[in-house]
């Protein structure tokens, strides 16, 4: 398990790291060996593809013998995925930042009780779609909340489980959007896309993720932002690519960071 976050709240400000030169495209079989007991978490804004690489590193990784388990938040047990119907309904629009933040930690802390904790312990290597570090963009970068409460807060409910590397997918919130809605890429060609622009077919599209342009940009900047306070584990790959060309990048960091 790693150690609290809280500890390297202040002082560390680095580089992050854009994967750029793209040299190593596969991981060694031992890279793949090193996985084992490993905390992985893939995160980015709504749109950068996590889900997408998450289910080709997983084969790869499961490919390669490794014992691999794959959760995504909110939701990953029984009671946070009723959690999570409560934080997506669009019924609940009336709900306040705070018990936003405090639901999505509700089922973290279940789902580290429950699975990832039992996994670690086990030698296996937990994959997760998102994690803390979504709160921390989302809720506090987005939302306006302080980083300091919600990493308090986080402290609770991850109960020292922290992850050993964050991968931030990053990319332009244009283009994030524009994979999301293809009708937001038709109405900016128009010019008379602009309030609210991400989504114009809000029926289909979750509370967090009708939310305005303005907020998913700060979102893109609290993840960068973290990337920079904690670059001894996080790194951040270019999304923007081609899924192809990020799966080139992915296996590039992930490899690099638990290889020699
Ligand atoms: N949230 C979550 C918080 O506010 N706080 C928190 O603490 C947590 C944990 C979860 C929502 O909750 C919020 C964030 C979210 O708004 P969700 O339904 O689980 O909602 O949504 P996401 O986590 O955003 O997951 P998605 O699967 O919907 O999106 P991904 O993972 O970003 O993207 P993916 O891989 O599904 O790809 C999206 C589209 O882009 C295409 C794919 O084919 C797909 O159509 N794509 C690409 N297109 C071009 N080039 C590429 N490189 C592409 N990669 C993927």
């Amino acid at each position: 398990m790693r150690a609290k976050w809280g500890g390297v709240l202040t002082g560390l400000v680095g580089a992050s790291t854009i994967a750029e030169n793209i040299e190593k495209e596969t991981m060694a079989e031992s890279d793949y060996q090193r996985l084992a007991g490993k905390f992985v978490v893939f995160d980015g804004p709504d749109g950068c593809g996590k889900t997408t690489q998450m289910k080709r590193f997983l084969e790869k990784a499961e490919g390669a013998g490794v014992r691999i388990r794959r959760f995504r938040e909110p939701g990953g047990t029984p009671i946070g995925e009723q959690i999570r119907d409560l934080l997506l309904s669009t019924k609940n629009q009336e709900m306040d930042m705070r018990c936003e933040m405090l639901l999505y930690m509700a089922s973290r802390a279940q789902l580290v009780q429950e699975q990832i904790r039992p996994a670690l312990e086990a030698g296996e290597c937990v994959l997760a779609d998102r994690f803390a570090s979504s709160t921390l963009a989302y809720q506090g970068g987005g939302g306006g909340l302080s980083s300091t409460a919600i990493l308090q807060v986080a402290e609770i409910a991850v109960d020292g489980a922290w992850p050993h590397l964050t991968v931030v997918f990053d990319l332009p919130t244009d283009v994030a959007m524009s994979r999301l809605n293809p009708l937001w890429a038709a109405g900016k060609k128009r010019g008379d896309v602009n309030q609210n622009p991400l989504f114009d077919d809000s029926a289909v599209k979750d509370r967090i993720e009708q939310r305005a342009r303005d907020f998913f940009e700060r979102v893109r900047e609290n993840y960068l932002w973290q990337a920079k306070q904690w670059p001894e584990r996080y790194r951040v790959v270019d999304a923007s690519k081609t899924i192809a060309q990020v799966e080139k990048q992915v296996m590039k960091v992930v490899g690099e960071f638990f290889g020699d």
